[in-house]
């Protein structure tokens, strides 16, 4: 399929290395896909659904030991252990490679080696990259095919360039004692090993997307993060974006693809959902940031997703979509788990492949990391701009987290370095549905602390040099909260469909057009300013979510401290001058 000396190289290496009994390119046709569907079927690989009521989904079970991300096992091989940094696993690469090539030797003997061509992000557009990604899994190959643009046209596009990430996938025999996610940011390489969960091997993803991309970024003078896209439609049609970052398990997917209130509605106002997971931003030509979703696809959290909850979700998975660990009901060959409706089949399959009956049993039927991978173009409200080359300009970024108390509502940070600095002290706290303690702060800086290819600190600074490189364009930097509770634990703000009205609110701070309450870690609205219309709440309970207090916003500034020991010499100057700055304006 390619002449491209670089790529048929490797590939030669590739086979020597691994040793399957035939290669097959994957070009990226509807018949391809179609004889590999079919084969994985007769394997039992994937199990064909109901075709009337999901056309061309399937469902797919992991082994029981391969369910999830393994962060412990996920390693950045850069030259040197510093560059890693503090938050990362690090290996030596040479006894890296050593070592990921001594396991996958001749594992590929008697199986087909898929060699698949991606671009992340439209293909052609100056802000997309190049991977070629081997493996000897089928599921791999249809769900990259999903999840990211694959096959000629890529490698048309690539040339005879040199400019492409490597990525090596092997199953192996799945062993958790040898399983390793290993990323060589200075090779552009990516190897995965003893491993089939979706996270682990769907190298574009996290692998590439965001931890060799975040390293590219900081070189090339761009950003990749763990951030939503998304565009808000006014009533008289003009859209403006905005990028989000939350952690695992906050409901980016939902907020990607919110659906205002009625009234909202009624007045003509919309949202339109550009990407759920990643954003890649570089300043565009007009000096502002502009941003695109590298993937194609949703490889969204099943579990929970409902009719009410995300509806977008939910249509975009009814047709040529990959569930994988969720139940299949035996009565009609759909899927089911659990959240999804109040109805559980009771003549079922759980997600380990066992009977279930949904009716009786106290245990789970999916796996609460069960998944969908869906095609992005089936969502009711993808946006017209999600196949634009030259991506969507951001006006706000937001990021937030998980917090019964402390954080408010909704804050702007009081410029770019401020903002800087709200993103880097980023937390959640545990909750009861987790293991462990209950309240415990964890820090994840912007959402990608399991993502962060190299030093965090150096991370930090990057950010602060795309505030210098942007200047006056740069976006406005917001933190929210939709979490907090009350005394007897309630949550006191609706979520969902009603965030939409501190999304306006922060729309309306970037056009100049609301005014706010400078308080000592930034500006809050004033609670007469997010419309309560329609929505069963007082005035003064949602002063009390805005409320900023100062003796409870002492005791965070310590947990920063803390947190930021972990950096040493070089966490940069102007964050320890920002927490500085921040104790100061609380002790007033
Ligand atoms: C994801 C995650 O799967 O962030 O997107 O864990
Ligand atoms: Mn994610």
């Amino acid at each position: 399929m390619t002449n491209n000396k670089s790529v048929l190289a490797w590939l030669d290496e590739m086979k020597e290395l691994l040793c399957p009994d035939e290669v097959i390119w994957i070009d990226g046709s509807k018949e391809q896909i179609e004889k590999l569907r079919a084969e994985a079927c007769s394997t039992g690989e994937l199990i064909k659904l109901n075709q009337d009521l999901l056309p061309e989904c399937y469902l797919h079970r992991t082994a029981v030991n391969d369910v999830a991300r393994v962060e412990d096992r996920t390693f950045i091989c850069s030259r040197k252990e510093e560059d890693a940094g503090p938050t990362n696993n690090w290996k030596d690469p040479q006894e890296a490679y050593k070592m990921l090539f001594d396991i996958a030797r001749g594992s590929y003997k008697g199986k087909t080696m898929y060699v698949i061509p991606y671009s992340m992000g439209p293909v052609g557009s100056p802000l997309a990259e190049i991977g070629f990604e081997v493996t000897d899994s089928i599921y791999v190959v249809l769900n990259m095919s999903i999840m990211t643009r694959v096959g000629q046209k890529v490698v048309e596009t690539l040339g005879d360039s040199e400019d492409w990430i490597k990525g090596l996938h092997s199953r192996c025999d799945i062993d958790p004692e040898k399983r390793y996610i290993c990323h060589f940011p200075e090779d552009n390489y990516i190897i995965s090993v003893n491993s089939g969960y979706g996270g682990n091997v769907l190298l574009g993803k996290k692998c590439f997307a965001l931890r060799i991309a975040s390293y590219l970024g900081k070189n090339n003078q761009w950003m990749a993060e763990h951030m939503l896209i998304l565009g808000i439609e006014n009533p008289q049609g003009e859209i403006k974006y905005v990028a989000a970052a939350f952690p695992s398990a906050c409901g980016k997917t939902n907020l990607a693809m919110l659906i205002p209130p009625e009234g909202y509605r009624n007045k003509g106002y919309k949202v339109w959902t550009v990407g759920d997971d990643i954003a890649w931003m570089r300043k565009g030509p007009d000096g502002r940031l502009y941003a695109i979703n590298p993937e194609n696809g949703f490889f969204g959290v099943a579990p929970g997703t409902n009719e009410k909850s995300n509806p977008n979700a939910l249509a975009s998975t009814k047709k040529g979509t990959i569930f994988t660990n969720v139940v299949l009901n035996k009565d009609n060959d759909t899927v089911w788990w659990e959240g999804l409706d109040k109805n559980p089949p009771a003549n079922a399959i759980n997600w380990k492949g066992e009977p279930w009956n949904g009716q009786e049993s106290s245990e789970k039927g999916a796996h609460p990391n069960s998944r969908f991978t869906a095609p992005a173009e089936n969502c009711p409200c993808i946006s017209p701009e999600f196949n634009s080359t030259t991506g969507v300009p951001i006006s706000a970024i937001i990021f937030g987290g998980r917090r019964a108390q402390t954080t408010p509502l909704v804050y702007q940070s009081r410029d770019w370095n401020n903002g800087v600095f709200v993103g880097s002290i980023m937390a959640s706290e545990t909750t009861a549905a987790a293991t462990g303690a209950v309240g415990v702060v964890r820090r994840d800086p912007m959402a990608m602390l399991p993502f962060c290819g190299y030093h965090m600190a150096d991370y930090f600074a990057h950010w602060i040099e795309m505030g210098e490189i942007l200047g006056d364009k740069a976006p406005k930097i917001f933190n929210v909260n939709w979490f907090r509770l009350d005394e007897e634990g309630h949550f006191l703000w609706p979520g969902f469909g009603d965030n939409f009205r501190v999304l306006e609110w922060i729309i309306n701070r970037c056009e100049g057009k609301a005014d706010a309450q400078e308080t000592a870690i930034g500006y809050v609205p004033n609670a007469e300013d997010i419309n309560l219309e329609g929505l069963d709440m007082d005035i003064e309970t949602l002063k009390d979510i805005l409320y900023v207090d100062n003796e409870k916003w002492l005791k965070e500034a310590e947990g920063i401290e803390e947190f930021y020991k972990k950096f040493g010499d070089k966490l940069p100057e102007e964050l320890k001058n920002q927490l500085a700055g921040l104790k100061e304006r609380l002790s007033k």
